[in-house]
């Protein structure tokens, strides 16, 4: 607009049409008008864009996320907080029925409220390459709201062994991509067993990378149903090595494994001796480390309560 202006003024002192001139004059000045006007909308716009990412940094992120509700009741899951009216998101504490001492976990009060998060993968800021004892007891981070993990199996044993619990896996890829897997029926079972694993029926976007289900021939292999849990320093697999080392995980490793979601955070996709990264075969293969893992469970009659 600016160089067309400059260019009627040349036209105009050859041309001496000084009406049409002076009438493109302001017709331009207008248009002016209207884009410093659009200039200003821009910036209006640019910077609650900015506050809101602001927002989304701080919800995501660096925040104590631990709500305490002081000891009047006790809670035996997130279930219960969330029926009990606490909606907000956070970490709770919380102690199942035979759990002798309560723990903090975190409480997903979205997708209808009520999960208990037993995982979480984020940012690779935890080492996930652990021994026995520190599966077991839990580890990570327990405070941030996208800490990163583990709550113990020993927790996760008392947690499941109340009733019939739902798992589901939330998964995230670095195309921002979001899938999910759901089980039915899912337990844990105790110290005595090797913190075995069961699960019912599958369904969900990412496919069934825990119990082979993908495929009647990977089963034998892939199948981590009934599998003990397994750590570097206690292999309780069925393969002639040790997955657990192979893999720097601790997992209910099979032969060793369709799905390996406390392995490496490499970020996408990587190449390693061995499968060793934050795996969910039958959604990217073996060879893309998924972004954000989020596993978490809810009583299978769950019912929130929307009072
Ligand atoms: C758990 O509940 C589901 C329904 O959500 C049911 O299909 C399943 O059989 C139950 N499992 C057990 C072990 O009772
Ligand atoms: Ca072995």
């Amino acid at each position: 607009a600016l160089f067309r202006f400059s260019h009627c003024i040349v036209t105009c002192a050859d041309d001496s049409t000084l009406q049409s001139c002076f009438q493109e004059q302001l017709r331009l000045k207008a248009q002016v008008r209207l884009l410093e006007y659009r200039v200003k909308q821009q910036q209006v716009k640019i910077v609650r864009l900015l506050q809101e990412k602001e927002i989304q940094y701080h919800d995501n992120g660096d925040e104590n996320s631990v709500i305490d509700l002081g000891e009047k009741r006790q809670y035996a899951d997130c279930a219960e907080i969330y029926n009990d009216g606490h909606k907000r998101s956070g970490f709770y504490k919380m102690k199942p029925l035979q759990s002798p001492s309560a723990f903090l976990a975190y409480c997903d009060m979205s997708e209808g409220g009520g999960w208990t998060v037993f995982q979480r993968r984020s940012d690779g800021s935890q080492k996930f390459d652990r021994v026995w004892d520190d599966y077991e007891q839990g580890f990570g981070n327990f405070v941030l709201r996208n800490g990163e993990y583990w709550l113990g199996n020993k927790n996760l044993h008392y947690l499941t062994d109340q009733g019939n619990y739902t798992l589901r896996i939330d998964l995230s890829d670095f195309e921002g991509v979001r899938r999910f897997a759901q089980y039915k029926s899912f337990r844990v079972a105790g110290e005595e067993s090797s913190y075995q694993l069961s699960c019912g029926e599958y369904s969900g976007t990412a496919g069934d990378s825990l119990t082979g289900g993908f495929h009647p021939e990977v089963k034998w292999w892939a199948d981590h149903r009934g599998m003990k849990f397994s750590t570097q320093d206690r292999d309780n697999d069925n393969y002639e090595g040790n997955c657990a080392e192979e893999d720097t995980a601790g997992w209910w490793f099979n032969r060793c494994h369709t799905s390996n979601l406390n392995g490496v955070y490499y970020k996408g996709p990587y190449t390693a001796k061995t499968d060793n990264g934050i795996v969910w075969y039958t959604w990217h293969g073996w060879w893309y480390s998924l972004k954000s893992v989020v596993m978490k469970v809810r009583p299978a009659d769950f019912e929130p309560n929307v009072v």
